[in-house]
């Protein structure tokens, strides 16, 4: 008996997947494709080996090749984000985000966060990685109308918790975090500075977003496959320099926190990944980054009119590759209803969380992101057609799979990668592999 069928089986599943997104609108903000070169990291003979430890300090050996690859990553990372430490070994933001929490509180000890519902990470909660390191947490308040924490409610919770640490950084991030006055407050009780960038970390690199690492935060997480688009994974960031004993510690304690504290091996494959997103993001990030956000702008502004009801009016909607709707009121909680509709009609996005929503689980709102359009080559002219393609699915209620057909000849014009050195993706992602 073989089970060649079941594999075969597999492989023509991941070929539908393929036509599937590559026939869509992909709208979740938290997602990418990655460029072929990046791609081609991944089935090289690196995925097989394993590194632990740093160049040269290895306990393996056959790392003296892979040694190289992350010592050129390191170096793109530092020169992509201007700063002295970087360590690409995560796995995930999420696996980066443990590491720092590792590294700079005991449990028990407490920190202070965003709630969920204010767009905060899993990992930020007690239900996830803060709560794994066993931190006990005091959240910030938000506030709904600028979509941002509120300042002088945070400062005091701040002056009031002595945190460890003060996290910053959501995954709904519409606008920058107000870090310099908090990072302030946080610095002068002795607390460090922490800013999870994984959506907003290739705005950042582009110099489109804020700089969270001359505005205060002594460490940014990030994930290396949102905006910033390489493989899934994850990096460290900090310009905290070595220059004495409490610094020095800092940085060791970082390091060690990601190996041996939250990996052994560290997927060699996405580390040369990630070295060459680094370098494509060097070179095309600052104009894929404005892209993005004119793209989230002119969205936004394209369903606002259109009567959908987009968050962060006040201040232009958005400055992020993201944009925020609600459906309907708090209690009626149709962004479910909306998701799934926007998925017939062949729009892929996810519901979540609005501030005043109290379940993850019946949320009344959509978060929608342009990383993926715009790196296929839309500008803000497809985002008023984007928007038509809401209003027809949601407010005129059209037959789905009618709008689905139109969405699907739409996409037809956007088969090409921007802002990458190779820009083959049909090819290399429909024929090459299968
Ligand atoms: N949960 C992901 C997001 O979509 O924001 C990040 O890990």
């Amino acid at each position: 008996m073989s089970y060649l069928d079941d594999a075969n089986y597999i492989r023509g599943l991941a070929k539908k997947n393929n036509e599937l997104f590559g026939d869509s609108l992909p709208m979740i903000a938290s997602e990418n494709v990655l460029s072929p070169m990046c791609m081609e990291m991944l089935i090289s003979d690196f995925h097989g080996r394993y590194a632990e430890g740093h160049p040269g300090k290895r306990y393996y050996q056959g790392c003296k090749i892979f040694d190289d690859v992350e010592t050129k990553g390191v170096e793109l990372a530092k020169k992509l984000f201007n700063c002295s430490f970087a360590n690409i070994q995560a796995t995930s933001g999420t696996v980066a985000n443990m590491a720092v929490f590792k590294a700079l509180a005991k449990p028990g000890e407490r920190v202070t966060v965003l709630p969920t519902a204010a767009g905060a990470h899993i990992s930020h909660g007690k239900i996830g990685g803060i709560g794994v390191r066993g931190l006990d947490t005091v959240e910030f308040p938000f506030d709904k109308e600028n979509m941002n924490l509120d300042i002088e409610g945070s400062k005091k919770v701040i002056r009031e918790a002595k945190p460890k640490f003060a996290l910053f950084g959501q995954s709904v991030f519409l606008f920058p975090t107000p870090l310099e006055e908090l990072a302030e407050v946080s610095h002068e009780l002795g607390a460090r500075v922490v800013y999870d960038a994984a959506h907003v970390l290739g705005l950042i690199a582009g110099g489109k977003f804020q700089d969270p690492l001359r505005e205060g935060a002594d460490v940014m997480m990030g994930s290396t496959h949102k905006t910033l688009p390489g493989p899934q994974g994850g990096v460290i960031l900090s310009d905290v320099k070595a220059d004495s004993e409490i610094n020095e510690k800092f940085l060791k304690a970082i390091d060690f926190a990601v190996f041996p504290g939250v990996t052994s091996s560290y997927h060699l494959h996405h580390c040369a990944a990630k070295a060459i997103a680094f370098a494509e993001h060097l070179e095309f990030g600052r104009e894929y980054a404005g892209q993005m956000v004119s793209n989230a702008k002119a969205l936004a502004q394209g369903l606002h009119e259109r009567d959908f009801n987009v968050l962060g009016e006040k201040l232009g909607f958005t400055e992020s590759h993201q944009v925020v709707v609600q459906i309907g009121e708090v209690g009626e909680a149709k962004g479910r209803w909306a998701a799934q509709v926007l998925e017939d009609a062949g729009i892929i996005c996810n519901m979540n969380m609005v501030p005043e929503d109290t379940s993850a689980l019946n949320p009344s709102g959509l978060r929608l992101g342009v990383p993926e359009l715009t790196r296929m080559g839309m500008k803000e002219k497809e985002m008023g057609q984007v928007a038509e393609f809401y209003k027809r699915a949601l407010i005129d209620l059209e037959d789905p799979t009618k709008v689905k057909e139109d969405v699907r000849a739409f996409k037809q014009d956007y088969r090409i990668m921007k802002f990458c050195f190779v820009d083959n993706w049909d090819a290399y992602r429909y024929n090459e592999l299968f």
